[in-house]
């Protein structure tokens, strides 16, 4: 099978992925649909071993992600283990040493690179797929594997430009949370030392012609991290934090801003008028009768992105979900290419009063909405 994600790191397209941590095939499914370009099924900081690893992999070939796997350590089997059931490359965590990196290339390159142990598995329809013969498939998986060891220690840094040039290492993965704490700066991603140590990363990458990619908080973090040089992003979260919105409303251009706030002002007037009151009388009996009008509790508004931008969309059905008195109101939408979010859309939700958004679109956005996922609360009403 060719290895999509190598292709797309190859052409400098910047490819985007996250992490599963859990056993759900339909949660790796959506992620294809949606459009991601990688995977990585995380063997360390989740409860996943090989074999969900397995059923995973099979989820991301039906949908066209590139499926990885992040390693729970640094040893044979586990290696193996996920190379055999099909994984298309490996995420190495916690590196110490470029020999510790060598260990890695050894189990997971077949000679002459490495020593990977070799017998016929479900990576090669049991050995059907490669009719050839031994050394085709050796060579091929040598090819098709990409082998990325993280960078996130102080010893992994200080080694950086021996891994990232070594054979049969492809590129480099920053974990910022263990880097920085093993820099003494936990969470100080601002910190110059903290960035100095990010740009010697991405120059020894560079320097080896190979990919440096990086871990990022949500689609803004992530969008940052890209325009920053960095070749390919796993974000963790797809909300969009408070701050990014608030920096939306400096974003837009003032005459924008203006069209947004009365247009807002309009419709919020509009569906003032048109809200439903409740009433009761009291009959000559004394029973109370009458109507209640009661709000839903939540709705989720889809708002479309890809070919234009509806800020307008965000407008007219939040505001007469917040005149209707609807406490939570979600906003979906698909990001624009580079990863972020349209700053006017943003703006739309600001003014609409909306601060839960998720840069998400297509089918299974809607199907969040409707069904709920581990991030994401199902909403009564879509929109
Ligand atoms: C880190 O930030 O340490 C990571 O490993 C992110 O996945
Ligand atoms: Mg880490």
């Amino acid at each position: 099978m060719r290895n999509i994600l190598k292709e797309k790191l190859a052409r400098g397209e910047k490819p985007l992925g996250t992490f599963v941590g859990t056993g759900s095939a339909a949660v790796v499914e959506c992620l294809g649909c949606a459009g991601l370009d990688f995977v990585i099924l995380d063997n360390e900081h989740s409860p996943i071993e090989a074999e969900t690893t397995a059923r995973l992999v099979c989820a991301a070939e039906r949908r066209n992600i590139t499926p990885l796997a992040r390693v729970r350590e640094i040893s044979r089997p586990a290696i193996l283990k996920l190379l055999d059931v099909g994984v298309q490359g490996i995420i190495i965590p916690d590196v110490h040493s470029a020999a510790e990196v060598k260990r890695v290339v050894d189990y997971a390159k077949y000679a002459p690179v490495g020593q990977r142990g070799f017998c016929p598995s479900r990576k090669d329809g049991w050995g059907t797929d490669t009719p050839a013969g031994v050394l085709e498939t050796m060579a091929h998986f040598n090819g098709e594997t990409l082998v990325i060891p993280q960078c996130e220690t102080t010893e992994a840094l200080a080694d950086i430009e021996n891994i990232a040039a070594m054979e049969g290492v492809d590129g480099i993965f920053i974990g910022p949370f263990d880097l920085s704490i093993s820099m003494g700066l936990p969470g100080a991603f601002e910190e110059l030392r903290f960035k100095e140590a990010l740009t010697r990363i991405q120059q020894a990458c560079r320097q080896a012609g190979k990919p440096c990619l990086i871990f990022a908080g949500d689609g803004a973090a992530a969008g940052a991290r890209l325009a920053q040089g960095f070749d390919g992003v796993a974000i963790e979260n797809f909300r969009v934090p408070g701050e990014a919105i608030d920096a939306a409303m400096a974003e837009v251009d003032p005459d924008t801003l203006e069209a947004l706030k009365h247009a807002a002002a309009q419709i919020r007037d509009f569906h003032e008028r048109q809200k439903q009151q409740s009433w009761f009388f009291a009959r000559e009996d004394g029973a109370i009768v009458g109507s209640k009008v009661t709000p839903l509790e939540s709705v989720g508004i889809y708002v479309p992105g890809g070919r234009a931008l509806y800020p307008s969309t965000v407008l007219m059905n939040a505001l007469p979900a917040q005149v209707a008195g609807v406490e939570r109101i979600v906003c979906v939408t698909p990001p624009t290419k580079d990863g972020t979010l349209d700053a006017a859309i943003l703006a739309a939700c600001k003014i609409a009063g909306v601060t839960e958004i998720y840069t998400v679109g297509g089918a299974q956005a809607v199907a969040a909405l409707a069904y709920g996922t581990e991030t994401i609360r199902p909403v009564a009403k879509i929109t």
